[in-house]
C-alpha cells in the first residue's frame, strides 16, 4: 500500500528523441518505480543499436548541416539564455518529474538542483562571449592564429542520482561550443529529461540535442562505443567508468569521466565548531546523500572529537525523513531498491571490521515499501575498514580520529579516490598546508558544496580524468585548429630545381 502520493502523473512510457521529434525505441520495455512508494509509475522502452545509431546520425546530421556550429556566438548564446528562461518558466513540472524517479528532496530539488540547471546554460551563453582566438607573430615573415572548432558529436552519460543538475553541464557546455550531441539518461531516472530535451527541442534546431533511453550494458555500451562519436562526456561509477573509456579508447574518442569519490571532511579543533557542525550534516545527508561529493569519512581532531560526534547524532536523529513532497523533509527515500540494500550492507561490513555504529543502520519499515532508511553513522575501527574505503553513496558517515595534521593530511589521502576535500580551521598556517597536501581535484575550506563554474571540477585517481568547468569544458569540446600564412612569400627549398 502506497503512502505518500506521486509528485505527478508522469506520460505512460519514457520515449527518446530524435531529430527534433519523439522517437519510439525498438528495445524492451523497463519499470520505472517511484522511490519513495516503491510503486511502478511508468515504463522506459529501451532504445536498441539501431535507435542509438539513428540518434547519432541525426547529431551528425545537424552537425553538418543545421548550422549550429557555424552559428555567431552572440546567436548561441541568446538561445542558451532561452534554454535557461524555458527550465525557469518549467520549474514546478521538471521538479516533480526529477522528484518522482530519483525521490529528492522538493524543497532541495527547487533551491538547488533547478537553479543550477537553468544557470548551466546562463553561465555558458556567458562565457563563450568572451572567447578570444590566439595570433602568434613570427620574425621570419609569418603569422599563425589558433581558434577552437566545435569537435563534433557529443556521447552524454548521466547518472540518476542528480539527473537534471548532472545533465544540464554537459549539454551546455557541447552546445555551448558549437557540437551537437545524444544524451543518454539513467534508465532509472530518465523523465525530467525527457521532458527537458523536449523543452529545449522547442529552441534549438532539429537534431542538434537527441536522446536515447536504455540500460548501459546495451543503449550506453553501443554509443559510447560508437564510431562517429567525437566526445565522451561521462557521469557514473569508477566501475562502469573504465567500461566507458575502454570503449572509447577503442575509438581515440576523447572522454571525461566524473566518477565516484571519498571525500575527506577534516575538522580541526581550531575550527568553528557549529558550522563546521552544519557542514558536515549537509555534506553527507544533501540529496539523500547519494552525491560524489559528499564528505562521507568525518576526520575530527582528538580534542574535540566527543563532543563533535555527539552533537552531530543529535541532530542526525532529529533528522525528518520521509515524504519527498513534505516542506519539512530533510533526507528522502534512497533511489533504488537494490541500492537501498547495498547501503545497508555496510551495516555488515562496519560489525565484521569492528567498527562502531553509533546511529541509524536499519530500513524505515514504519514508511511503508518506500526505499527509506535511517540516516547512519559509524565510527570506524580505523581508515582501512570497508565504510571508509568504499563509495556508499547514501547517508551514512563514517567518523574517524586523528591527533595531528600529518596524520589527518595521512588519513583523507589513504584512499583510491581523490574528488573533494574539506577543510574546517580557522588557523591559516594549517588550512595552507593541508590544502596544498590533499590528493583530490577539490578542496574546499571552511565552506562546502560550493561549486565556482568557472573552476575545474574533477577527480584525482579514481575519482576521474578530465574536468569540467568554464575553460575545462571549452578545451574538451573543441579541437584546436592552427593556420599558418606569410605575410610574403617565404624562402622555401626548391626541390628539383638544383640543377
Ligand atoms: O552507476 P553507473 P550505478 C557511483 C555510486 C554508485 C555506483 C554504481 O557509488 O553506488 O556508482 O552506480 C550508464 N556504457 N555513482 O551502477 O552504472 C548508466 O546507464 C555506457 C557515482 O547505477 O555508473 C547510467 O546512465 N554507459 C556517481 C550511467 O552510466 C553506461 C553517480 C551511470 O551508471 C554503461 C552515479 C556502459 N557500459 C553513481 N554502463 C557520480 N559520479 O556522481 C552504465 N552506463
Amino acid at each position: 500500500m502506497a503512502k505518500f502520493q506521486n509528485p505527478i502523473t508522469p506520460p505512460d512510457y519514457a520515449f527518446g528523441w530524435c531529430n527534433g521529434d519523439v522517437a519510439r525505441g525498438s528495445g524492451d520495455e523497463m519499470p520505472i518505480f517511484y522511490p519513495a512508494t516503491g510503486q511502478q509509475v511508468g515504463t522506459l522502452i529501451e532504445d536498441g543499436p539501431r535507435d542509438v545509431d539513428r540518434a547519432v546520425s541525426a547529431a551528425a546530421k545537424a552537425f553538418k548541416t543545421s548550422g549550429w556550429p557555424e552559428l555567431s556566438v552572440e546567436k548561441r548564446a541568446t538561445i542558451l539564455e532561452s534554454c535557461e528562461k524555458i527550465i525557469l518558466e518549467n520549474i514546478d513540472e521538471l521538479a516533480r518529474l526529477e522528484c518522482l524517479a530519483t525521490g529528492l528532496v522538493m524543497t532541495q530539488i527547487k533551491a538547488f538542483h533547478l537553479p543550477r540547471a537553468a544557470y548551466n546554460f546562463r553561465f555558458f551563453a556567458h562565457y563563450i562571449s568572451q572567447a578570444s582566438g590566439q595570433r602568434y607573430d613570427n620574425t621570419e615573415g609569418y603569422m599563425s592564429t589558433a581558434k577552437r572548432e566545435p569537435a563534433g558529436v557529443a556521447a552524454l552519460i548521466a547518472p540518476w542520482n542528480a539527473p537534471l543538475a548532472l545533465a544540464t553541464m554537459k549539454i551546455a557546455a557541447a552546445l555551448a561550443f558549437g557540437n551537437c550531441a545524444v544524451l543518454k539518461p539513467s534508465e532509472q531516472t530518465p523523465y525530467s529529461l525527457v521532458k527537458l530535451v523536449s523543452l529545449l527541442n522547442t529552441i534549438l534546431p532539429d537534431g542538434v540535442l537527441n536522446l536515447v533511453n536504455g540500460r548501459g550494458s546495451v543503449t550506453g555500451a553501443h554509443l559510447v562505443g560508437h564510431p562517429n562519436v567525437d566526445r565522451i562526456s561521462f557521469t557514473g561509477g569508477t566501475i562502469t567508468g573504465r567500461d566507458v573509456m575502454a570503449a572509447a579508447g577503442r575509438q581515440l574518442t576523447p572522454c571525461t569521466m566524473e566518477l565516484g569519490g571519498k571525500s575527506a571532511n577534516i575538522i580541526f579543533a581550531s575550527a568553528d565548531f557549529d558550522r563546521a557542525l552544519d557542514s558536515a550534516l549537509l555534506s553527507i545527508f544533501s540529496t539523500n546523500g547519494q552525491q560524489c561529493l559528499a564528505g562521507s569519512r568525518i576526520l575530527v581532531e582528538e580534542t574535540i572529537f566527543d563532543e563533535f560526534v555527539d552533537a552531530f547524532l543529535q541532530r542526525m536523529s532529529r533528522i525528518k525523513v520521509g515524504d519527498p513532497l513534505a516542506k519539512d523533509t530533510e533526507v528522502g527515500p534512497i533511489a533504488s531498491k537494490i541500492h537501498m540494500e547495498r547501503i545497508l550492507s555496510f551495516v555488515g561490513h562496519a560489525n565484521k571490521d569492528g567498527d562502531k555504529v553509533i546511529g541509524g543502520g536499519q530500513r524505515r519499515e514504519a514508511l511503508g515499501d518506500g526505499y527509506f532508511i535511517d540516516p547512519t553513522a559509524v565510527a570506524a575501527k580505523s581508515n582501512a575498514s570497508t565504510v571508509c574505503q568504499s563509495e556508499i553513496f547514501g547517508p551514512f558517515a563514517s567518523f574517524l580520529k586523528f591527533k595531528t595534521e600529518e596524520e589527518a593530511i595521512s588519513i583523507a589521502n589513504d584512499t583510491e579516490f581523490g574528488l573533494v576535500s574539506y577543510i574546517w580551521s580557522d588557523h591559516l598556517p594549517t588550512v595552507m598546508n593541508v590544502s596544498e597536501r590533499m590528493r583530490s581535484g577539490v578542496v574546499w575550506v571552511n565552506t562546502p558544496l560550493t561549486r565556482e563554474l568557472r573552476a575545474p571540477f574533477g577527480g584525482y585517481k579514481n575519482s576521474g580524468v578530465g574536468r569540467e568547468g568554464g575553460h575545462s569544458c571549452e578545451e574538451f569540446y573543441t579541437e584546436e585548429k592552427t593556420v599558418t600564412i606569410p605575410k610574403a612569400p617565404l624562402d622555401i627549398f626548391k626541390f628539383g630545381k638544383m640543377r
